[in-house]
């Protein structure tokens, strides 16, 4: 049997709303993930890229990669690490830190190439791994779709395959990616995406049914099987939508979203708190909603170490809008409907038509 424990997309280096806190939570998160990562004794722990934030990390954070690397050899597991977008700078035409990595031979990467197949023999069995690191999608695709092949055991690990999983080809006992930061697993194709390891771009990972994993693989030769380990970030995230602020003046708003802050729970210190806010104002209302008394208010009534309110709200008002033909009323109430977002816009020509305008 060949286990392989599979994570993705650790972004070191990377600090949400700019805030140092969460520098440190990354290289938390990640160091977690490989020690969990670790404890189910893999053959091989694939990192599908992005370990770091930037093709130019920080001493602490090559550092934090190199010590956790530096564990999983102390175990015997091999580390096979890909280039991702954000570890590649200007593709391949200069060096990537996971290159650096590789040549200090703490990882096994895809050198100066994107694709490289590595035979290992495993438990008897001969292992075909095809790695696949970040690189211009049409060629991403290409190297996939003839891909072939021929070890007992096949492994494609890419960054991204940049193709549809039921586009992906059938000749692999397991097919890991990363890139999406979002936990997906087809267990009856056998192919996974882990997710990252810690909250990095919040808009992408936090939602309803978004969760982060370690993906652990068994593959034999007649069958594979999964095990899965949710990976919770270190920092604790209140993550709040729907709250509609439609119709409402400014001094409304405030209301509704001060009230909807303290009916919010107060857990444990430094929390993250994202309240999205929708719905359709006018533009004098939104020129009066307070953002930054509400996310100081927010700040100290939740012990929260941020809150950030998102701006998800239409505004309804004056802006100005060129029309095509100013004497072709219905053309140009249409157009107008449209450019400032106006609903029901069907129902105003029948109206106009029926008026007998146009
Ligand atoms: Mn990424």
């Amino acid at each position: 049997m060949v286990r392989v424990a599979h994570i993705s997309d650790s972004h070191l280096g990377a600090a949400m709303f700019q805030l140092p806190e969460r520098r440190e939570d990354v290289r938390i998160c990640f160091r977690r993930a490989v020690e969990r990562a670790l404890s189910y004794s893999p053959d091989i722990l694939v990192h599908t890229g992005d370990l770091f934030d930037s093709p130019d990390p920080s001493q602490v954070d090559m550092q934090v990669a190199i010590e956790a690397f530096k564990a999983a050899a102390k175990k015997d597991v091999m580390v096979v690490v890909l280039q991702g977008n954000h570890d590649l700078a200007g593709l391949r035409r200069t060096a990537s830190p996971v290159r650096t990595l590789e040549q200090a031979e703490y990882v096994v990467s895809t050198g100066e190439e994107q694709y490289r197949i590595v035979r290992e023999k495993i438990d008897g069995q001969d292992v075909e791994m095809h790695m696949l690191s970040w690189g211009p999608k049409r060629t991403t695709q290409r190297l996939v779709r003839e891909s072939r092949p021929d070890g007992d055991i096949n492994l494609l690990f890419a960054h991204t395959t940049a193709t549809n999983w039921d586009s992906l080809p059938l000749d692999f006992d397991y097919i890991g990616e990363g890139h999406t930061h979002v936990f997906q697993l087809d267990r009856y194709a056998g192919i996974g995406a882990p997710g990252s390891t810690a909250v990095i771009e919040w808009r992408r990972e936090l939602g309803k049914n978004r969760t982060r994993q370690l993906i652990i693989v068994d593959a034999e030769r007649d069958g594979i099987e999964f095990q899965t380990e949710e990976l919770r970030d270190v920092r604790e995230f209140v993550h709040v939508y729907g709250l509609d602020i439609t119709g409402t003046s400014g001094e409304m708003a405030n209301e509704v979203i001060k009230k909807k802050i303290e009916t919010l729970p107060v857990r444990s210190n430094g929390s993250i708190v994202i309240i999205e806010v929708s719905g359709t104002i006018d533009s004098e209302a939104e020129s009066a909603i307070k953002r930054e008394e509400l996310v100081e208010f927010g700040r100290k009534h939740l012990n929260a170490l941020v809150v950030f309110i998102e701006p998800k709200w239409n505004v309804l008002g004056p802006r100005p809008v060129s029309l095509s033909r100013p004497l072709d009323v219905r053309k140009s109430v249409t157009e107008y409907a449209l450019k400032t977002g106006m609903n029901q816009v069907e129902e105003l020509v029948q109206l106009l038509d029926e008026i007998g305008v146009g």
